[in-house]
């Protein structure tokens, strides 16, 4: 089967075609090519190997061309304003300064991570399972910020912006909003550093909001304006892309595209394997440690699960120690291949909510993937 792309469908499994190239860019090591303007670099799957993900090897997504590529942090300034007693402009030293530092260790992953993998194929960024990336993210509570300012009565939303622009008029700068009982449910943060240190360009400098438990499209990098509104907030990032059928598992079929959508939100529960590669051979009659990664909104992974035989029977993996409560959690499985030949095995993951992974999901944006993941190769 032909996609829109003219590359083979990836048929139940983790490949990709073509081959993506790596490439290196500013403060970056080499990551896999998906576009250059604006860049969008997946990071290789063998770093998902390390619980935190580093720096230089975090995946890059922007939207617009026109990127921030300086930053004078003496005249940076993080505004907060709109329906607030007293708007804020706050330099980098202030934000140090004034604010309890926090951190937390939350998995930052595209909507459309695992794109790729749709059947059939739909537009968008192809990506594979390296849309996405945890770290240590450390800075001050949205709410704080919000209490020196003061909220008034009748807020709805926040909205978001970074320093990146529409490279053309026709085309909405990517603001970004979230209803306002989200913004001040505490868990929201203004990041100034990514695993200890200052974060690259690429993934945000000086600042970036860190919102767990969501997709990152609402982590907006370079944040330099957050506005209280006492309107709901529209443009194309919202009232168009990044929406998703209004059903639990985001499905919908070509042929009935749904009519009732709404913006992506909570991370899908899902999980993924490390090891093996796809297309890694194994070596027959010996124990192989498959390794891979689950994750969710934040109710917590409970289970995991892997089939060697396309979903007949199920072994339970064991779960490493629980990072935090937005990271993602490792998981692992001594298999024995039974025979040698061609392998196809499966994962599939359930949390405390109870939510499970499903085998067939669908819809038109590639968004919330929750389909159970196979990997296939040889054992010789
Ligand atoms: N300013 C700004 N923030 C942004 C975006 C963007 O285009 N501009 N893209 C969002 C999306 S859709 C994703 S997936 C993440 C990517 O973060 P990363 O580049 O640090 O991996 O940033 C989010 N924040
Ligand atoms: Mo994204």
């Amino acid at each position: 089967m032909l996609s829109p792309f003219g590359r083979a469908a990836a048929d139940e499994t983790n490949l990709h075609f073509p081959p993506k190239k790596l490439v290196r860019f500013p403060e970056k090591t080499d990551l896999l090519l998906l576009t250059d303007r604006p860049p969008q670099l997946e990071t290789p799957l063998h770093y998902f190997r390390q619980d935190l993900t580093p720096n230089e090897a975090f995946f890059v997504r922007w939207h617009e061309s026109a990127l921030p590529t300086l930053i004078d942090p003496a005249a940076f300034r993080l505004t907060i304003g709109g329906n607030v007693e007293r708007p804020l402009s706050l330099s980098l030293d202030e934000l140090k300064r004034d604010f309890e530092p926090v951190s937390v260790t939350a998995l930052a992953i595209c909507s459309g991570n695992s794109r790729s993998l749709f059947q059939p194929p739909v537009p968008g960024s192809q990506w594979v399972n390296g849309g996405m990336g945890n770290a240590r993210w450390t800075g001050v509570r949205l709410t704080d910020l919000f209490d020196r300012a003061g909220l008034k009565a009748g807020s709805v939303e926040i909205t978001m912006q970074g320093l990146d622009r529409s490279p053309m008029p026709a085309l909405a700068d990517l603001k970004k909003a979230l209803p306002i009982e989200h913004a001040t449910d505490g868990t929201l943060i203004v990041a100034y550093a990514m695993n200890g240190t200052p974060m690259p360009m690429l993934n945000g400098f000086p600042l970036r909001l860190i919102v767990p438990g969501y997709y990152a499209t609402y982590w907006v990098k370079c944040v330099t304006d957050i506005q209280v509104t006492t309107e709901p907030f529209h443009n194309i990032w919202h009232d168009v892309a990044y929406r998703v059928p209004d059903n639990p598992d985001y499905n919908e079929s070509e042929d009935h595209l749904a009519v009732k959508t709404k913006p992506i939100g909570k991370l899908s529960i899902h999980s993924i394997f490390v090891r093996p590669e796809p297309l890694e051979t194994i070596p027959f009659g010996q124990a192989y440690p498959l390794e891979g990664l689950a994750y969710d909104a934040g109710y917590g992974i409970t289970r995991v699960e892997v089939s060697a035989d396309r979903g007949q029977s199920w072994q339970e993996a064991a779960l490493d120690p629980e990072i935090d409560r937005y990271s993602w959690r490792r998981w692992r499985l001594n298999w024995t291949p039974a025979a040698r030949g061609p392998y196809q095995l499966r994962v599939r993951a359930v949390n405390q909510a109870g939510e499970h992974q499903i085998l067939s999901q669908w819809n038109h944006g590639g968004y919330g993937r929750k389909v159970i993941d196979s990997t296939t190769g040889l054992v010789v």
